[in-house]
């Protein structure tokens, strides 16, 4: 199947033949043409990717020719909303706006499912990790990589008591990437110790196996300390331990990403802690990846606000060369993961990293300065003594056990309020028994003691052959499960959705098909908490469902607050029902300029009757504001309150092509008379047929002004560019018309 752009994706036939699936490659992508000088319209990019073939451009990017530039490191966005079915639309759009790395799960916490599920329960906040879903997302990833022209790297989460088969299906279905790190068991989801590790030896054995990239858990510590900067140390102590674990492990070193965490945000000086701190990391694990994670502990429900802390993180990402760029969606505060924020965060990382494209060549960090080096070092100094004093302990499990992580002192100062855990604890404990003499896996990838020579000496290399291969070589092993609830399955929520996903209906939506959520914004002045209660009421006055509040901020305590709510709307449009005007065509700047630089154009302009108004016609006239004088267009303004006989007089005069008279003041059709006026008067003059006659004004409806005289009448919200159009287009037409009449 080739997606053709204006087509949606068409899931139902994603979803057919899924039995039959195979994956079209196993493992890690990172982009190509890295460290290539790249020509791109009208620029020279030194720290770009090769380009998409078929792309959103940024929004600004129109006024660049519409390119797109790719930034170096692969983009991260997180899409999980419960339902997949939709989350593969996102994924599409996601990957069109600059995303390869799709990761899913989110809340569903994986980690408490004691074994692999099947078929496609509907998830809360997040996708329950199922073969069927994984198979459907990476089965229509293959077609987004096609329609972009990119591969797209599929990731997900290999924890909880489950892990190690997870991550045989996930090599089985060619996931690219997971998380996966013990410590994530023990520390936040209190699985017994020796369980998490000895499953992530094998879980990570069999990640190497599928070249899988990795990343560890080290910034949940971030997220979950009570002041996340005073945990530096301990993150790095984390990163250390997961990646030798990882290395012995068996996944190679290029393979293991840290998921780093600038720690902080403003009104912290975050710059003065994230930056030494990303050196200090990125120096202590030359070898390893980056994979540069955005600060989510100090994000609250203002989309502005993490956007900014966000573009703040991107720079130590840039400064600090980071692999793989994470973009949480800006409205995770809300936890509302709707379509758009999954767009806005991926669109943030990519416009702020193809800004800075460049920038290590100009600056440089100074190491020899006061702070940098000084502060770099005592967070390594830090992380190696945290580190010396686990050995002295006894080990990693008895740092758990005395409460050594997550403790709210900035090391070595200890608050004695970390989590602890026992080595005896915990979900799974005592269940991990050493290997009987005999014990035998005929399986590929198997960590450990595997007792292949009783069986057969030449197989202690290969020990699947015993069995004819196991199911990493023959996917006929592979048992593969369509649905087991008759109720909660993906067929079920496609039925209910049948008219809007045939587009004969619309309704807007955030995160599902037909959800019918909107966001309205407001600004209510009044005190926050009358606000809150005022806007849930105005929500409910417009007929929204459910309606709550997601963002509340207060610009004074008594003039007013800035409110957000969501609520859902009970109907749909019928789409055939629509009446569609057909688009005015708008002509380009450039065609604009050439057509004027040809031929000189002059217009007259003015508020004409007894009008002061002056704003909308100089918006409309000025170069500041994109108006047309910037097209080389002559204009000659003759002010506020001009008399219908001046303008048209002055036209004479200077021999102008036209006249645009402005005309705000409507009481008793003053407006339209004075159009009439405009146009008896050049016909008394004779000079009517020369003349285009445009009228402005916001009270001003196109079809009336034409009926009062004028060859266009422009209202609200017109823009130099569609004045111009009309200018250029109305000129070309008469000259058609004169030319026609003298061969005649
Ligand atoms: C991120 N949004 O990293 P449950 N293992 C590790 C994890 O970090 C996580 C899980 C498992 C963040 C994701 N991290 C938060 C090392 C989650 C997930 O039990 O399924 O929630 O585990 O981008």
């Amino acid at each position: 199947m080739n997606l053709k752009p204006n087509e949606k994706l068409d899931i139902d036939y994603i979803l057919k033949d899924l039995e039959h699936y195979v994956p079209r490659r196993m493992g890690w992508h990172w982009r190509d043409g890295i460290g290539d000088v790249r020509n791109i319209g009208e620029f020279n990019y030194t720290d770009t990717s090769v380009n998409l073939k078929q792309s959103q451009p940024l929004p600004a990017a129109h006024y660049f020719n519409n390119i797109d530039p790719q930034p170096d490191s692969v983009i991260t966005t997180e899409i999980a909303s419960g339902r997949f079915e939709d989350d593969i639309r996102r994924m599409r759009m996601a990957a069109w706006n600059g995303a390869d790395h799709i990761m899913v799960i989110r809340t569903a916490g994986q980690s408490h499912f004691d074994g692999l599920i099947e078929g496609t329960p509907q998830g809360i906040g997040g996708i329950p990790i199922t073969r069927k879903q994984i198979r459907v997302q990476r089965k229509a990833l293959d077609y987004i990589e096609d329609e972009v022209g990119r591969k797209i790297n599929y990731h997900s989460y290999v924890s909880g008591v489950a892990g190690p088969e997870i991550a045989v299906m996930f090599a089985e279905e060619g996931v690219n990437g997971a998380h996966q790190d013990p410590q994530y068991n023990v520390l936040y989801r209190n699985i017994n110790m020796i369980r998490s590790f000895v499953d992530a030896a094998n879980a990570k054995n069999v990640m190497a196996y599928a070249n899988m990239v990795q990343i560890d858990g080290a910034h949940n510590a971030n997220a979950t300390a009570r002041e996340a900067w005073k945990v530096m140390p301990e993150l790095m102590v984390q990163h250390g331990i997961n990646c030798m674990f990882s290395v012995k492990s068996g996944i190679p070193k290029k393979n293991i990403c840290l998921s780093s965490v600038p720690p902080t945000a403003p009104p912290a000086p975050c710059m003065k802690l994230d930056l030494p701190y990303a050196i200090a990391l990125r120096e202590l694990f030359k070898e390893y990846k980056i994979r540069a994670q955005q600060n989510t502990k100090y994000m609250g429900s203002s989309t502005r606000e993490a956007t900014v802390t966000h573009t703040l993180n991107l720079l130590i990402s840039k400064l600090t060369s980071a692999d793989i760029q994470s973009t949480i969606t800006p409205d995770e505060g809300r936890n509302v993961p709707w379509h758009i924020y999954n767009i806005e965060g991926t669109n943030t990382a990519k416009q702020a990293l193809i800004g800075m494209d460049g920038l290590k060549e100009m600056v440089e960090l100074k190491r020899n300065g006061k702070y940098l080096s000084k502060k770099t070092r005592e967070l390594k100094e830090r992380a190696v003594l945290f580190m010396e004093e686990i050995l002295e302990i006894g080990g990693y499990f008895k740092a758990v056990e005395a409460g050594f992580f997550v403790d709210s002192g900035y090391y070595p100062e200890r608050n004695y309020d970390g989590i602890i855990r026992k080595v005896r604890g915990g979900v799974g404990a005592s269940t991990v028994f050493s290997r009987d003499k005999d014990y035998m896996a005929p399986v590929t990838a198997f960590f450990g003691y595997n007792n292949i020579a009783q069986y057969n000496k030449d197989a202690i290399n290969n020990p699947s052959s015993l069995i004819g291969g196991c199911t990493f070589e023959d996917r006929s092993k592979i048992i593969y499960i369509d649905e087991l609830d008759e109720e909660d399955n993906v067929y079920k929520r496609m039925e209910e959705t049948k008219g809007i996903r045939d587009m004969s209906m619309i309704k807007p939506e955030m995160e599902w098909t037909g959800d019918g959520t909107v966001l309205i914004t407001m600004m209510l002045p009044t005190d926050e908490r009358t606000a809150e209660f005022a806007a849930v009421e105005i929500g409910k006055k417009m007929n929204l469902e459910e309606v709550e509040v997601i963002h509340k901020q207060v610009m004074q305590i008594a003039e007013g607050t800035r409110v957000e709510i969501k609520g859902k709307i009970p109907f749909s449009i019928n789409i055939n029902e629509l009446v569609i005007p057909p688009k005015p065509k708008i002509m380009n700047d450039d065609e604009i300029r050439e057509d004027i630089s040809n031929k000189p154009m002059k217009i007259v302009a003015g508020t004409i009757g007894e009008d002061e108004h002056s704003v909308g016609l100089r918006e409309i006239l000025d170069i500041k504001h994109g108006g047309i004088e910037k097209y080389g267009i002559e204009c000659h303004y003759l002010g506020t309150s001009v008399p219908v006989a001046k303008i048209v007089d002055s036209a004479i005069e200077l021999n102008a092509d036209a006249i645009l008279a402005s005309t705000i003041i409507s009481h008793d059709e003053i407006h339209y008379k004075n159009m009439k006026k405009i146009h008896d008067y050049c016909v008394e003059k004779g000079i009517r047929n020369k003349l285009i006659l445009i009228c402005g004004g916001t009270q001003v409806t196109p079809e009336i002004a034409v009926i009062n005289g004028m060859d266009a009448g422009f209202g609200r919200g017109t823009k130099g560019v569609d004045v111009a159009t009309f200018l250029v287009k109305k000129r070309r037409e008469k000259e058609l018309y004169s030319k026609a009449s003298d061969k005649k």
